[in-house]
């Protein structure tokens, strides 16, 4: 990957973006813009960009052969080292650009967009389970693309049977390898799992905000907004990797859970979607997601549309969630703002850097929580010592009356823990 030949941290690179169908030429525009910011935040310096029209997909190279030679020419001629496509390569696409490369004899790897954000995701792992995590993916991407240049995993991974055997041919001992390597770091995750699961049992009465979006929309912002954490904020792609959770009350009497996690992005590679599943749990689970958009990109639509796609593969899609416009500080025209207001008419409009507005924000949970919340009577008899303490658990109580045959109790919370207390009469 990027990283692992990169021997200096400004590396030159060129991006190939394509225009396929009935795609607007400037939405392409758009779209290497946010790949020039993920190079950057890569550690790449972009100094230049090749777009091209098609109509199909050329199976050797994805661009024509003409243009794929004028590519690795121009990487030549201004220097550059790294190529990066805003597509996904096939494994053939890409060895076949290595062997134009060598052709010139030039230095270039061609990569494409998958390969440039596992790159990030791996820069910015901190912990154990995002690491495994990146790693899986990681591998996961590489097992198909095996070639002569990663026969170097025999140094990487240890001696002991690591040498071809008979017959065995330097790629099958790595692919043997590799393989040997997902089933140990898919078995680490289950373990993580496990953990978490217990974790998210004990919190399962409270009330579970998940903010959601687009990476650098301004998520770790919000949270540090709303609950005074010190969550890492960057204005870089994918800061935040982990999931962190906080208790915090909001209207100065509902105490709710509120959560930050990892931000999606266009054609989020489909192997770290699934081997962030557990860090996405927290948003499976959540009670109502806020869906958070930076209101000032162009891109604000098509950033909600690859959120809810990403939910929809998650499984997310059908919890109930609120609408978050964010930066409006930076958004000085009217018309723009009667743009936003007609596309998300429920749209809540805030500063989370500024904390503007996070008020109405808070207000709009409060309602939604209100509305999920139901009151019961419910009545326990002597001998149910265990039910009665068990059904004063995750609800406010509003009323105790003894009588001669037990305990009459009046209880308030989430609709779904009033359901289970019924349940135990
Ligand atoms: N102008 C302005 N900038 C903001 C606002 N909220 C966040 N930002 C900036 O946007 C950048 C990204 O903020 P983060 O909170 O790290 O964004 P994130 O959504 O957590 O991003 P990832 O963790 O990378 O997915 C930072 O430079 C923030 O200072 C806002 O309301 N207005
Ligand atoms: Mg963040």
């Amino acid at each position: 990957m990027v990283d692992q030949q990169r021997s200096n941290e400004s590396e030159r690179a060129i991006l190939v973006g394509v225009v396929q169908g009935q795609l607007d030429e400037h939405i392409i525009d758009e779209h290497l813009d946010e790949m020039e910011l993920l190079a950057d935040t890569a550690g790449a310096k972009v100094v230049g960009r090749v777009t091209q029209r098609l109509n199909k997909i050329n199976p050797a190279y994805f661009v024509g052969k003409g243009k794929a030679e004028q590519i690795i020419n121009q990487a030549k001629e201004l220097g550059v080292s790294l190529v990066i496509f805003d597509e996904d390569l096939s494994p053939a696409q890409t060895k076949n650009f290595q062997a134009l490369s060598e052709d010139v004899k030039i230095d270039v790897k061609v990569i494409d967009r998958s390969a440039l954000i596992l790159d990030i995701f791996q820069k910015h792992a901190k912990t154990k389970e995002a690491k495994t995590q990146v790693e899986l993916a990681h591998l996961q991407y590489l097992l198909p693309r095996l070639t002569r240049m990663w026969t170097h995993l025999e140094r990487q991974m240890g001696g002991i049977g690591t040498r071809a055997g008979a017959g065995e041919t330097q790629i099958e001992v790595d692919r043997r390898l590799i393989g040997i390597r997902i089933a140990k770091l898919k078995k680490e995750l289950v373990k993580i799992e496990k953990e978490r699961d217990t974790q998210s049992r004990r919190r399962k009465d409270q009330f579970r905000v998940a903010l959601v979006g687009y990476t650098n929309a301004g998520k770790s912002t919000l949270m540090n907004a709303i609950t005074g954490a010190d969550v890492y904020i960057r204005d870089q792609l994918f800061a935040t990797l982990d999931t962190t959770i906080r208790s915090t009350v909001i209207g100065g009497e509902q105490e709710i859970l509120l959560s930050d996690t990892v931000g999606f992005i266009r054609k989020l590679p489909h192997h770290l979607i699934a081997s962030f599943k557990s860090t996405l749990q927290e948003v499976l689970e959540a009670d109502l997601i806020l869906l958070v958009l930076d209101a000032s990109s162009p891109q604000v639509i098509e950033h909600l549309d690859t959120i809810n796609e990403v939910l929809t593969d998650l499984g997310a899609d059908k919890n109930a969630s609120l609408i978050v416009l964010n930066k409006i500080d930076i958004i000085d025209e009217d018309g723009r703002i009667a743009y936003l207001k007609r596309n998300f008419p429920d749209g809540i409009l805030i500063s989370a850097k500024n904390h503007l507005r996070i008020d109405n924000l808070l207000e709009s949970i409060k309602n939604i929580i209100d509305q999920g919340f139901t009151t019961a009577d419910v009545h326990f008899s002597f001998n149910q010592a265990k039910e009665i303490t068990e059904a004063q658990n995750g609800v406010t109580v509003l009323e105790r009356e003894y009588d001669e045959n037990g305990v009459h109790l009046k209880i308030r919370g989430p609709v779904k823990r009033i359901n289970q207390i019924l349940n135990l009469v």
